[in-house]
């Protein structure tokens, strides 16, 4: 059975969600972030030298990083569920979602976060932090506009990946100006699966990294 290394109020939710869509049985292990640095706890290293969340062990395997365990996790047990047909035109769609989660949408999210612990040295930072924000959240927002996912008009894998970008800009009060990508997120955070993976995760909050200082 698949185990899910998770820790509280991070990334690794998706993992959860996903498997609750999926239907399938998961055993959850649960970690604390440090109460200062918001750091994970080192036992997550003695599962995986990086000891990043998410993280998934299946038997003797061990996988890391949200889209190598999606990609695994769909391909050994999807059935054909939440990704378009490789021979489907939408599939390279999916795969440049997939990809871009990670690779490029999250790194203004990240710049924001830290140049935040740097108060007035971080100015000069702040003008392509900002467009680098908007260049990315429009560029979403545009993408759900049709259809309220990112792919056709299919709920997939990518809008659970990407839902986390929606989330930080959310908690970094950056997501207002953009109505379609509010309204997805809405929608998604309704589906009965990401309620289920939220109670068994516990409480999910990512203002403690990217809400403003009062
Ligand atoms: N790109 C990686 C990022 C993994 C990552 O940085 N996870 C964060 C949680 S959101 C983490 O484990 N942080 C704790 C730490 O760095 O100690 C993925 O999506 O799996």
């Amino acid at each position: 059975m698949i185990k899910i290394h998770h820790l509280e109020n991070s990334r690794s939710l998706r993992i959860l969600w996903l498997l609750e869509e999926l239907e399938l049985p998961y055993e959850l292990v649960q970690y604390q972030r440090h109460a200062t640095t918001r750091l994970a706890p080192p036992e997550l290293k003695s599962i995986h030298p990086l000891g990043k969340s998410p993280l998934i062990t299946d038997g003797d395997l061990v996988v890391h990083e949200t889209g190598a365990i999606v990609e695994y996790v769909l391909t050994r047990y999807g059935d054909g569920r939440l990704m378009p047909a490789r021979t489907s035109p939408d599939w390279v769609r999916y795969l440049q979602w997939m990809y871009y989660a990670e690779g490029s949408a999250m790194l203004p999210m990240m710049l924001h976060l830290y140049a935040g612990r740097l108060g007035e040295a971080a100015a000069p930072l702040r003008p392509r932090i900002d467009s680098e924000f908007h260049n990315h959240l429009s560029y979403m927002d545009r993408a759900v506009s049709a259809t309220g996912y990112y792919v056709g008009s299919e709920f997939t894998a990518a809008d659970i990946v990407l839902s986390f970008v929606a989330q930080a800009a959310q908690a970094a009060r950056r997501l207002d100006p953009f109505a379609h990508l509010t309204a997805q997120l809405r929608a998604l955070e309704g589906r009965s699966a990401y309620r289920r993976a939220l109670e068994r995760g516990g409480p999910y909050s990512l203002n403690i990294f990217w809400a403003p200082k009062p």
